[in-house]
This record gives C-alpha cells, structure tokens and sequence, in this order.
C-alpha cells in the first residue's frame, strides 16, 4: 500500500499507540500536532472530537484500536499485532481490554473530572490510585520472565498498556510501587517504536 498517511493527535497515551504501531511496522508518516484548544479540523475530518485520527489515502479512521486493525489488516507483510493462533488473538483482547478499562480508567476519571470542570478530591484520588496500583500489580505478575505479554514479539497487547504506564508515568499522576522496576525495561522497549518519544 503505498498510499501516505498522516497522524493527527496530541502527546496522550492513545496517540503513542498509534505511532508505535507504525514504527513497529516500519510504516512511515506524516504528524500533525492538534491542538486541544481547536477540534475544528478533527471534526470536518471525522465528524468527532477525539485523537488520534489517521488518513491514508481515501480513507479516514479514528480510535486507536481501529486504528491498529486497520494496519494490521491493511499491511500484510508487517510485523504482526494480533498473535499467531486464535488462543494468542484472544488473549491480546483480553489484555486490550485491560488496558482500555481497568488500567485506563483511573487516569481517564481524573483528566475527564479535570476537563469538564468537575473538583477531584482527595477521596477521588485515592481511590484512582489504588485501583492504578492494582492494575500495575496485575502487569507486574505477568511479565515476570516475559518479554512481552502474549507470544516472543510485541503484540496490540503491550502497546495499549505500554503506553498507558509510560503516559502515566511521565506526568507523575499516581505513585509507582518499588516493583515497577521490574517492568521499566519492558515500558521502554515499547516505547522505544515511537520516534516522537525515543
Ligand atoms: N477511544 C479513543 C479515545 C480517544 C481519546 O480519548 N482521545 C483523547 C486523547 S488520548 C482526546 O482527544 N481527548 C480529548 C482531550 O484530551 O481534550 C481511542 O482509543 O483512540
């Protein structure tokens, strides 16, 4: 496919995805930074709000899971996203969701309370924190003598939740435990496939 695509998005973890997934696969890209303060491209592109969005040729996408099937579907001979069996499909979902719910949402529930001028409290706060430090354990365990999450290659799985723990981390939102040590190298050699963040 030899169609360019251009990227427009902002410095969230959901538009790291995007452009791991593209350095992975060694797709190059054109990137336009969005400003959050004017969706007024986003929306005559995609009739929505949110980034990232991706263009390649004839076609627009947005949402950073459609976005990765998209070019897993679209750009055979790359390096694969979604495993080499059913059973590995299945589990890169699983973790896919995870990453979008449980590992997410404590971030997601701060920033949208921030955004839409609600108060975060100290309850509200702590209560993310925990429900973060829990998701973290989970990863923790299951990296333990593992490269990556699902099979010996990076998968859709360690992108979701990669860039999750790098966003988080980088604006310093909730405490990491001692153990997160464990996994830092694992966060860098995800990361490691964004060239905006290398
Ligand atoms: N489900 C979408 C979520 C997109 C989303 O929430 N985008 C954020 C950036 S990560 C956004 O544009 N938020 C609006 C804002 O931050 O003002 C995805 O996975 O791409």
């Amino acid at each position: 496919m030899s169609a360019t695509i251009s990227v427009y998005g902002f410095e969230t973890s959901n538009n790291m995805k995007v452009r791991i997934a593209l350095g992975y696969k060694g797709i190059d890209y054109a990137y336009t930074e969005v400003d959050p303060g004017d969706r007024a491209e986003l929306l005559r592109l995609t009739g929505q709000f949110l980034t990232p969005v991706m263009v390649h040729g004839e076609r627009t996408l947005f949402d950073s899971a459609a976005i990765l099937r998209y070019l897993d579907a679209n750009f055979l001979e790359t390096p694969r996203l979604f495993g080499g069996s059913v059973a590995e499909q299945w589990e890169i979902e699983d973790w896919e969701l995870f990453a979008r719910h449980t590992l997410a949402a404590p971030l997601m529930e701060l920033v949208h309370t921030q955004k839409t001028g609600g108060a975060v409290d100290d309850a509200m706060r702590q209560r993310c924190a925990a429900g973060f430090a829990q998701a973290t354990s989970t990863l923790i365990e299951a990296l333990q003598g593992r490269e990556w999450l699902v099979g010996d290659s990076m998968t859709a799985a360690d992108i979701h939740a990669g860039a999750v723990m790098h966003r988080v981390k980088l604006a310093g939102l909730f405490p990491f435990p001692p153990e997160f040590e464990t996994i830092e190298g694992w966060v860098g050699r995800v990361m490691a496939f964004d060239r905006m963040t290398r």
